[in-house]
């Protein structure tokens, strides 16, 4: 078939059209849209309250912690600015068997996809807390990733609704390396470096709102439509709040007033080698 034939044209035209129609979408409903803003807004004043707090580290692995953490308000007040511009929302038809079978649903796949680059900021910012090595730091950071592409698959696939479950699984699979990484690994790094306490905070808050992504995914209109698409994108606002810029301010708060304890560690990303004792 020709590039140029009519049925190529007529493909591209709904794509076009999609984005005006999701944003009118969006912007007509006052809750699903306030959901998308006080994300910008937060992200906003992080951004801010970040800089400010960070401005004055000087050793390489406090600096380090706070170019990740910066980096999570910075990818997140792109994410949404996207989502609320209707660019990276689609209106998917779901495929048969899904409960809004054969209805478009309007779904926020920008999100997965900025996960992708936000959340390994936040699992760099605690290994370096942790003084974990680099194999543990890639380790942690590919299986993230994974989760996230796999992620925005199980959101996207809208031809076969078990492949939408069977994306959703290996995310899950992708998820677990994580938590053990987290649970298992990263403990015991964080005791050698002497940060133990606040990374036992975080790491908790970190583990108990990650697991709310995956459930509200589930009971979310990609999942099983339990929720509707603004108690969905509510759900996936606070989970953001939470994770993200308390996450951070609680971070970057320890970091400012224990540089010395972070600066001892050793340089950042190391092999895991003890430092030579001279
Ligand atoms: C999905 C669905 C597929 C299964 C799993 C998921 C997990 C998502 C997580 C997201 C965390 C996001 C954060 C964003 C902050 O910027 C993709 C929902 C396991 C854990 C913390």
């Amino acid at each position: 078939m020709s590039p140029l034939s009519p049925s190529t044209g007529a493909a591209l035209v709904p794509l076009q059209a999609s984005q005006a129609a999701v944003f009118d979408r969006i912007a007509g409903d006052p809750v699903l849209s306030a959901s998308l803003w006080v994300n910008v807004a937060l992200a906003g004043l992080s951004i801010l309250l970040f800089v400010a707090m960070g401005r004055e580290l000087e050793t390489d692995r406090a600096r380090a912690i706070f170019v990740a953490t910066l980096l999570v308000p910075l990818v997140s007040i792109a994410s949404y600015l996207g989502m609320v511009s209707g660019l990276t929302v689609g209106l998917l038809e779901m495929p048969a068997g899904h409960p809004l079978a054969g209805a478009e649903v309007l779904s926020f796949w920008g999100r997965y996809l900025t996960w992708t680059l936000s959340t390994p900021m936040i699992l760099v910012a605690l290994g370096l807390l942790a003084n974990t090595d680099r194999t543990k730091l890639f380790t942690v950071v590919t299986m993230d990733i994974g989760m996230c592409v796999t992620g925005l698959a199980a959101a996207l696939i809208t031809s076969s609704y078990l492949l939408r479950w069977a994306f959703f699984l290996l995310s899950c699979a992708f998820f677990v390396v994580v938590l053990y990484v987290l649970l298992a690994e990263w403990p015991a790094d964080a005791r050698a470096a002497g940060t133990s306490e606040i990374f036992g905070t975080l790491r908790n808050l970190t583990v108990v709102l990650w697991l709310g992504y995956p459930v509200l995914w589930a009971l979310g209109v990609e999942g099983i439509a339990l929720l509707d698409v603004a108690v969905t994108s509510w759900g996936y606002s606070l989970l953001d709040v939470l994770a993200k810029y308390v996450f951070a301010f609680l971070l970057l708060r320890w970091v400012a007033a224990n540089e010395g304890v972070v600066a001892d560690a050793g340089e950042p990303f190391g092999s895991g080698a003890a430092p030579a004792d001279d």
